[in-house]
């Protein structure tokens, strides 16, 4: 009866203050770079999801059939949603699109661990621009946001590649489209399960082992003259990616950013640019991940329109920021307490709360008969700045009594005077 459902989690007014903090800083860093707010509803159809490339997001889908026998689901990811949205008004919205949202997503395991089923994921997406560009604002706001909470380069970095590399790699052997994108989806986990559950995976999508070799010796590569050397000379994977890192440069970002050829992403949809953070210790999972999904409004059958975008989640940040001692003391907001000496009192405390509030000071009001000493440790453990005394002598004057919380030094101001 007391329990939640499993996999969820209650916000306690201590949790919801460093998650109200940590959304005001998403909300910053996108509008600082002109990003605008959207939401969709958490419910959706589940064929916004059934895609057949095994992706873990598709297979821990939260799914049900309604009352009405439609079959619904809890959003996995953003994405979908706002493709749906995109398409809705194709034509009519003015391109580029800069959206960003704090969804909260949801998984369904099969397997039964500890884990969690909901997190909220900041998403922030780039429609409408083809260009490199837009994948390095998302860069800049990603780095914003890591300065704003107190993480420097030296605490986490960002992997960038492409899907282009795998793309031109496979495709001078044969492997394109769906099976391509299967492909990815495999070779994401090459690092997450044993070789020879990968090697079965990639056997079943018709690689052979020598194709499995190249995938391997290509992955391994973490610098742009090597990738230069692997791949065609006419490769617009390297081409792509020396424009962005040129543009990391200019943005003055470089010291956060590397190529990794490992970074592929576990989502079908990517077709271009991908990156992900992790902290520089590599002891968490991925703190957020993102690229470029161009196709994806044609697999859900509409006209493709280029798009860029991140996903990042509420819950490996935090262990970041816990890691690092970046875990802010937040008060609870209220800046003065206000109390009346009596029964008799409560009308004229009520006044001085009031004008307190008018002139815009967050007041908590002592509603009930207290003794002084429960006030001063209420007040305390408010954190307020002020407690505001309404005594019998003192009120008679046109006057109550204030006491500074940060000094202990009480003066007696008057009413008209409060503030
Ligand atoms: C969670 C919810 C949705 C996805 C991943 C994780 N896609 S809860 C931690």
């Amino acid at each position: 009866m007391t329990q939640g459902v499993r996999g969820t989690r209650d916000f306690y007014p201590e949790d919801m203050r460093l998650r109200n903090w940590l959304f005001e800083r998403f909300h910053a860093a996108a509008r600082s770079h002109g990003f605008e707010e959207y939401d969709a509803p958490v419910l959706e159809s589940e064929e916004l999801y059934t895609r057949k490339a095994g992706e873990d997001i598709v297979g821990q889908l939260y799914n049900f059939e309604d009352k009405g026998g439609r079959k619904v689901a809890l959003r996995p990811e953003m994405t979908p949603s706002l493709a749906r949205m995109v398409m809705t008004r194709a034509g009519a919205l003015a391109l580029p699109i800069k959206w960003y949202s704090i969804p909260q997503c949801w998984r369904y395991e099969r397997t039964q661990r500890g884990r969690g089923r909901e997190h909220y994921q900041w998403n922030v997406d780039i429609w409408g621009m083809e260009g490199v560009e837009a994948d390095a604002e998302l860069l800049s706001v990603l780095v914003h946001f890591f300065n704003s909470v107190g993480l420097g380069s030296d605490d986490l970095v960002i992997r960038i590649s492409s899907r282009k590399v795998l793309e031109e790699v496979l495709g001078s052997l044969g492997i394109e489209g769906e099976t391509f994108a299967q492909t990815c989806v495999t070779v994401d986990k090459m690092n997450k399960l044993p070789a020879h559950v990968i090697e079965a995976q990639l056997g079943d999508l018709g690689l052979s082992s020598d194709a499995i070799s190249t995938i391997r010796s290509v992955l391994a590569i973490t610098d742009l003259a090597s990738l230069e050397s692997a791949l065609a000379s006419n490769s617009e994977a390297v081409v792509e990616l020396q424009s962005l890192f040129a543009l990391c440069d200019s943005y003055g970002i470089s010291d956060w950013v590397s190529f990794d050829a490992s970074v592929v992403r576990g989502l079908a949809y990517y077709t271009g640019p991908v990156f992900e953070a992790h902290d520089r210790a590599g002891i968490l999972r991925a703190i957020c991940g993102g690229g470029r999904y161009d196709k994806l409004i044609g697999s859900l059958g509409g006209k493709d329109l280029p798009a860029t975008g991140f996903g990042f989640g509420d819950m490996v940040i935090m262990e970041l920021l816990a890691d690092k001692g970046l875990i802010p003391e937040l008060s609870s907001g209220v800046g003065d307490v206000v109390f009346g000496m009596g029964a008799e009192l409560r009308g004229a405390a009520m006044q001085v709360a009031g004008k307190l509030r008018a002139s815009g000071r967050s007041t908590d009001l002592v509603l009930e008969d207290k003794r002084i000493k429960w006030v001063f440790k209420h007040a305390e453990r408010s954190g307020a700045a002020r407690l505001v005394m309404v005594m019998p002598e003192e009120w008679s004057k046109g006057n109550v009594k204030v006491k500074d919380l940060a000094t202990g030094e009480e003066t007696e101001i008057s009413f008209d005077s409060l503030g």
